[in-house]
């Protein structure tokens, strides 16, 4: 560790603060040394992939805006990009990929045909710098994405979807023996429609009989999980996968359901779902992202929605049952800029939350001393908690403060702004 006295003596401060509210601001640390990240492969190159065939185009009703130069274009660029923003963010974390990602070694490669070879370099590379993977299918930016993939009544194009959803659950596999450590591997698909469909039962029935055949393999190395949306661009009125109903198939199968916090009605709390899905499914998966009017993917910031979310995982003890999972797009700015400041957001939550002392709101709450419940709640939120933050970036050998903007300025200045 460093050396630097100013952030030590600012930390030294806020222990004894902490402490004397009952908060031991060295165990808060410890924990949150524990949580990995699963960073989102896509911010890097606003969900491109390395696919040489396809549209060119992202479709399946999602969105990247901006234009900002210096976008990784290849593999290698993706992971310069990738380890560039991990050396600024404090800690281990995982890395989630998109089947589109593979090393395809410039031949086409269609989503029917995609095996465990094609990320073997990633488990290496993973395995190499420390970085566990995550996956995911990828049914968007296809000749046969249209609106209905694993719903679609259309059986050509169902069973291309259910051989792709099978293959990378195989991928999946291979990744987790690999790492010997399960990979996650989440199912979002895009299927619905823009003007209100003469029925809504059909297309559903399908998607679960799809979800049926795609989970009859058992594995031990992966995770299933099931992502849920409230809708996509240009698929306003129906959502076939919508909360509802991987809600009722994860209950009843035992699947993970996939929270993205942009993926429901603005004024719905993500993080009072928490309690409810920890009692009814095996596990949570989050894709921590930022809606601003709609699922805008927003670099995540430090706000109320996810220290709301951070705070229920904690105190529903919840850490070895929650995988944090990002999912944000934002091409108008700086992109490891991007990963970095909403991964650091993510994690001064987790922060937060962990700075509560445990217990002493629930003693309040049983005694009936619900004044003091409120009182300490507000007195929490000016407690000197970045002095904690600043000694966890230190302890970690990354950048305190706002030092980590200097570094990626100049990755942009060698490194992306080259890319033309
Ligand atoms: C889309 C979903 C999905 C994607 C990624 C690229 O709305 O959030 O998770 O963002 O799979
Ligand atoms: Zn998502």
């Amino acid at each position: 560790m460093k050396k630097d006295i100013a952030i030590e003596k600012a930390y030294d401060a806020a222990r004894d603060r902490y402490a004397a509210i009952g908060t031991d601001t060295e165990k808060a640390l410890e924990t949150l040394q524990k949580i990995s990240i699963s960073l989102h492969c896509w911010q890097a190159d606003d969900v491109s992939g390395f696919e040489t065939k396809g549209e060119g185009s992202l479709t399946g009703g999602i969105q990247v805006t901006g234009n900002y130069p210096g976008r990784a274009r290849d593999i290698d660029e993706l992971r310069s990009d990738i380890l560039k923003a991990a050396s600024l963010i404090p800690g281990r974390h995982r890395l989630s990929l998109h089947e589109i990602y593979g090393d395809f070694q410039g031949k086409v490669v269609d989503r029917n045909e995609v095996t465990p070879e094609h990320f073997r370099s990633w488990m290496q590379w993973g395995e190499e710098n420390g970085m566990k993977l995550d996956f995911n299918s990828t049914s968007f930016s296809h000749p046969k994405s249209g609106n209905l993939t694993l719903s679609s009544p259309d059986e050509g194009i169902r069973r291309f979807w259910i051989e792709h959803t099978m293959r990378c659950r195989q991928i999946s596999e291979e990744i987790g023996k690999y790492q010997n450590d399960p990979c996650i591997m989440n199912i979002w698909i895009h299927d619905g429609s823009k003007e209100v469909p003469a029925g809504r039962l059909e297309y559903r029935r399908i998607l679960k009989d799809s979800l049926d055949e795609i989970f009859s393999v058992e594995y031990a190395d992966m995770k299933d999980c099931i992502e849920a949306k409230l809708f996509g661009i240009g698929l306003e009125s129906y959502t076939v996968g919508s909360y509802d109903f991987y809600l009722g198939y994860g209950a009843s199968k035992g699947k993970i359901v996939t929270l993205d916090t942009g993926h429901f009605h603005l004024t719905e709390s993500i993080a009072d779902k928490v309690s409810s899905l920890l009692l009814f499914t095996p596990e949570i998966m989050l894709h921590v992202s930022r809606p601003v009017r709609w699922d805008s993917d927003h670099v995540v910031i430090l706000n109320d929605d996810i220290t709301d979310l951070a705070r229920e995982i904690i105190r529903c003890k919840a850490l070895d049952r929650v995988h944090i999972g990002l999912d944000y797009f934002d091409a108008t700015i700086n992109r490891i800029g991007a990963y970095v400041t909403g991964t650091r957001a993510t994690q001064k939550a987790l922060l937060l939350a962990l700075l509560e002392p445990e217990g002493v709101l629930g003693k309040y709450e049983s005694e009936g001393r619900c004044f003091e419940r409120l009182a300490l709640q507000e007195e929490l939120k000016s407690m000197p908690w970045g002095a904690v933050w600043d000694m966890f970036c230190l302890r970690n050998d990354v950048p305190a403060g706002l030092d980590y903007v200097g570094d990626i300025l100049k990755y942009e200045a060698d490194v992306t702004s080259l890319r033309k």
